[in-house]
């Protein structure tokens, strides 16, 4: 059993609306002992790892700008939803990941009304974010949806499906790209090589441009043939992104472990007039976990293991593991029949099927990561 953490602020704080009562130059602290209690819990239990500590100070600060769950935050495919749980009243069963009966390792929306949406599938949450901010125009209701989606998430198609009637919803919509360079494996493909393009290109916002010009970044109230000649002007001179062509106003980079620059950013965004805007965050995967950063796909989700020296405790069982009954199945199978290939979505070793691509690289596809198979 690891020793639990000594916890004092985070103690104080069962549901967001205690997170609030905080002072700002509290929160990194908060965060800190968040950090420290998730490291705690997934020791014990097993379970997705890297991708929620990379999201603990995103969380504190989402969750303390925003006003949830009348705002509805929308975690994509939800396995970075350990910190989010901790903040919404299920501290006292995050123990119970893993366990039969216990809490569920995504989002639930049976289990809080802080889950206004479950997937596990990945790519959604911008579907679903606008969706409700349409449904809260509908209601007469100004609150907004935020969709949190990762940089390996965002390379679906469902992702643009969204993006592309964004325009919809207007500045009830908050999408925030989690960009930690990495899918479960290191990405490879054209929107990671964007992504790494527009980071390399752009400089971190700095205190001062927060401070000063972050509102430039957003339209001022023009006529329409004016504001047309300004987005134009504007995409010229930063070299506009994918993003603002489809329809966004983008703001970042932004350095996500840093409260003193994602509070103010995320106070300007959720009072902007106008959206929906995207607030490019880059975080990174394992944060704060020695671990987690030496091996960042391999930490994306862990069995249990001893917080000091990261060893990875093995089951007891002696049960064969289905994923390798299968790859083994399969291999066989394609070893009479040269037409069954394999099809997987950023997930090889996951499913078995990195023995099939080790084995017949020609018949193997990633369809989010190509060729990593081979
Ligand atoms: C439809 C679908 N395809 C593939 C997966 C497997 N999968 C789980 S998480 C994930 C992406 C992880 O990368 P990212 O969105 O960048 O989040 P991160 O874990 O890096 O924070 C994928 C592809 C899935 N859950 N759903």
């Amino acid at each position: 059993m690891s020793r639990k953490p000594e916890t004092p602020l985070l103690d104080k704080v069962h549901v967001p609306a205690d997170l609030r009562s905080l002072k700002p130059n509290q929160l990194k602290d908060v965060a800190d002992e968040l950090r420290a209690e998730m490291i705690s819990a997934v020791s014990t239990t097993g379970g997705h790892f890297g991708s929620g500590l990379g999201v603990v100070e995103l969380t504190v600060a989402l969750h303390y700008v925003f006003n949830t769950p009348d705002d509805k935050l929308i975690w994509d495919v939800g396995h970075q939803c350990y910190p989010h749980k901790i903040l919404t009243g299920r501290r006292d069963r995050i123990r119970t990941l893993r366990q039969g009966g216990g809490l569920s390792g995504f989002t639930k929306r049976s289990e809080s009304e802080y889950d206004p949406f479950g997937a596990a599938h990945s790519s959604t949450s911008i579907s679903a974010a606008i969706g409700m901010a349409v449904a809260n125009r509908f209601a007469g209701k100004a609150d907004k949806s935020i969709a949190v989606i990762g940089d390996g998430a965002m390379s679906a198609g469902m992702a643009y499906e969204a993006m592309n009637n964004a325009g919809e919803a207007g500045n009830r919509l908050v999408v925030i790209l989690n960009d930690n360079d990495m899918s479960i494996a290191p990405p490879v493909g054209a929107m990671s090589a964007y992504l790494s393009r527009v980071l390399s290109s752009r400089e971190y916002l700095s205190i001062r441009d927060i401070g000063r010009s972050i509102f430039k970044r957003l339209p001022k109230p023009l006529g329409d043939t004016a504001r047309r000649a300004e987005e134009y002007a504007r995409g010229l001179a930063t070299g506009g992104t994918l993003f603002e062509e489809m329809g966004f106003y983008y703001i970042g980079p932004i350095d996500g472990h840093n409260m003193d620059h994602l509070l103010p950013v995320l106070e300007n965004v959720r009072d902007a007039k106008e959206g929906p805007i995207l607030v490019h965050v880059v975080t990174e995967k394992g944060r704060g976990h020695p671990f987690g950063k030496a091996a960042a796909d391999k930490y994306h989700a862990v069995p249990k293991f001893d917080v000091v020296t990261g060893e990875l405790k093995k089951s007891a069982s002696n049960a064969p593991q289905y994923t390798k009954v299968f790859a083994n199945a399969l291999v066989q199978e394609a070893e009479k029949d040269e037409r069954v290939v394999a099809i997987s979505a950023a997930m090889p070793s996951g499913t078995g099927l990195d023995i099939f691509g080790k084995k017949f690289p020609d018949r193997s596809f990633d369809v989010a990561l190509p060729n990593n198979m081979r």
